[in-house]
């Protein structure tokens, strides 16, 4: 399993959080999402034959935010 945590730009409520976390979810691969708005970062379990955070970025940028940066942990 593998883990990263993405810095995003633009999400500013629990609405963001919430639409967030669930286009992460949806991903085939995702295991856990945990998405903190005071930092702006979400951090994701993965499997990474399955996924990869190309895949993330895409998904996030499609639900209307952007990624700054992408940090393997
Ligand atoms: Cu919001």
């Amino acid at each position: 399993m593998a883990t990263v945590t993405i810095n995003i730009e633009g999400m500013t409520c629990d609405h963001c959080v919430g639409s967030v976390t669930k286009v992460l979810e949806n991903l085939a691969g995702v295991s856990e999402v945990s998405v903190t708005l005071a930092q702006n970062t979400a951090r994701i379990s993965y499997d990474a034959s399955k996924l990869d955070p190309s895949g993330m970025t895409k998904a996030i940028e499609d639900d209307g935010y952007t990624v700054k940066s992408i940090t393997p942990s």
